[in-house]
C-alpha cells in the first residue's frame, strides 16, 4: 500500500523527520521557495497537515488541499488554525495538550527570576569588569512574598500558581468563572482588577477571537510602573503597542516575553528597551517535552488513518 501524503508546514527535529518518513510521503512547505508552484498535482494527494502551534494551517492553505483529512498540530496552542474552514470541511484537528505543561510553567517562573533579580544584566557586569571596575551591582527586586495574578487557570496557569506557592506569593488568578480545582489563589473576575493588585502578572490563556488584547492599556496601567507582565500564552493576548509605550514611558515596570507579533521578526521597539527580557518562543523548548509532542503528533495522524480514536482532539 502506497504511504500518505503528508505536508510538513515547518521544520520538525530530525528524531520526528525520521519517524514521519518512515510512514508517510513527506512534503516540505519550508523548503519550498516558490510556496504558490509548490501545490502541484502530486501535492494535491495531500491527506494530512502537521504544523507547530505559531504556524497553524490558513483557510487559504487549507484549500488548496482537496483530499485534505487532518491538521496535526505540534503544540498546545491551535489558534493559529482555521478551525471554521476544517469544520465545514470535516476536516479533523488535534494538538499536543499536557506534555508541554510543566516546561512552559517553568519558563514562566524562570522568566520572573531572571527580570526581577536582573540576572541577564547581572552577567554582563561581571563579563564586562564592571564588578571590578564598579564595584556592587545595582539592587533588583525580590520575588517571594510578593503579589502574583494569573491571567487563565487553565493547565498551565495552574501549574505556574503551583509553583508560585513555593515562593510565599499572594497570589490571585482570573478565568471566565471561578475554578473549583483552584484551592488557595484569590479568583477575581475582572484582569485590570487582577492586575491591579498584582506585582507580577502572568498570561496563561488559550488565545482566541475572545482573548484578544485582553491584556489592554488598562490592565498595563493597573499593573502599573512597579509591576511585570510575563507573557507565556501568545501574542495576540495583549495589545502591544499598548506594551510598548508602557515599556518606553515606565508607566509598566518591565516585562518578560516568550512570544510576539510577527514572530519571529519582532518589533524593532522592543530591541531598544532595557526593561524587557526578550526570548524565542521556546517555553516548551526541552528535548524531552519536544519528543513526547512530536510522539503525539505522529500518534494522532496514526489513529486517523487507522479509522481510531483520537489520542487529543480539537475537532
Ligand atoms: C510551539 C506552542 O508549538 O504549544 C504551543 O502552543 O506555541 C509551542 O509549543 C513550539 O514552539 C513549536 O514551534
Amino acid at each position: 500500500m502506497s504511504k500518505p501524503e503528508i505536508l510538513l508546514v515547518g521544520a520538525y527535529p530530525e528524531w520526528d523527520l525520521v519517524e514521519l518518513e518512515k510512514t508517510y510521503n513527506v512534503h516540505k512547505l519550508y523548503e519550498a521557495s516558490d510556496k504558490d508552484a509548490f501545490f502541484d498535482e502530486k501535492r494535491c494527494n495531500i491527506r494530512a497537515i502537521a504544523t507547530r502551534g505559531e504556524l497553524g494551517a490558513s483557510a487559504s492553505l487549507i484549500g488548496k488541499l482537496p483530499k485534505l483529512e487532518v491538521v496535526s498540530v505540534y503544540g498546545v496552542g491551535y489558534d493559529a488554525v482555521d478551525l471554521a474552514t476544517c469544520r465545514e470541511k470535516g476536516i479533523r484537528v488535534t494538538n499536543t495538550p499536557d506534555v508541554l505543561t510543566n516546561d512552559v510553567a517553568d519558563l514562566g517562573i524562570a522568566m520572573m527570576l531572571t527580570q526581577s533579580r536582573g540576572m541577564i544584566g547581572a552577567e554582563r557586569w561581571v563579563k564586562d569588569g564592571s564588578w571590578a571596575a564598579q564595584g556592587l551591582y545595582p539592587l533588583k527586586r525580590r520575588v517571594w512574598g510578593r503579589r502574583a495574578g494569573v491571567l487563565g487557570l487553565g493547565r498551565i496557569g495552574f501549574e505556574v500558581a503551583k509553583r508560585l506557592k513555593g515562593f510565599d506569593m499572594d497570589i490571585a488568578y482570573s478565568d471566565v468563572s471561578e475554578k473549583p480545582y483552584a484551592e488557595g489563589p484569590t479568583y477575581v473576575a475582572d484582569a485590570v482588577a487582577l492586575a491591579e493588585r498584582s506585582d507580577f502578572l502572568f498570561v496563561t490563556l488559550a488565545a482566541s477571537a475572545a482573548t484578544r488584547h485582553i491584556v489592554s492599556r488598562d490592565v498595563l496601567a493597573a499593573l502599573g510602573p512597579d509591576g511585570m507582565l510575563i507573557n507565556i500564552s501568545r501574542a495576540s493576548n495583549i495589545d502591544e503597542d499598548a506594551l510598548l509605550a508602557a515599556l518606553e514611558s515606565g508607566n509598566l515596570g518591565s516585562a518578560a516575553l516568550d512570544v510576539f507579533e510577527g514572530e519571529p521578526k519582532l518589533n524593532q521597539r522592543f530591541l531598544g528597551l532595557d526593561n524587557v527580557l526578550l526570548q524565542p518562543h521556546h517555553a516548551s523548548g526541552t528535548i524531552e517535552t519536544r519528543k513526547a509532542m512530536g510522539k503525539l503528533v505522529r500518534d494522532n495522524l496514526a489513529a486517523h488513518f487507522a479509522n481510531a480514536p483520537l489520542p487529543t482532539p480539537v475537532v
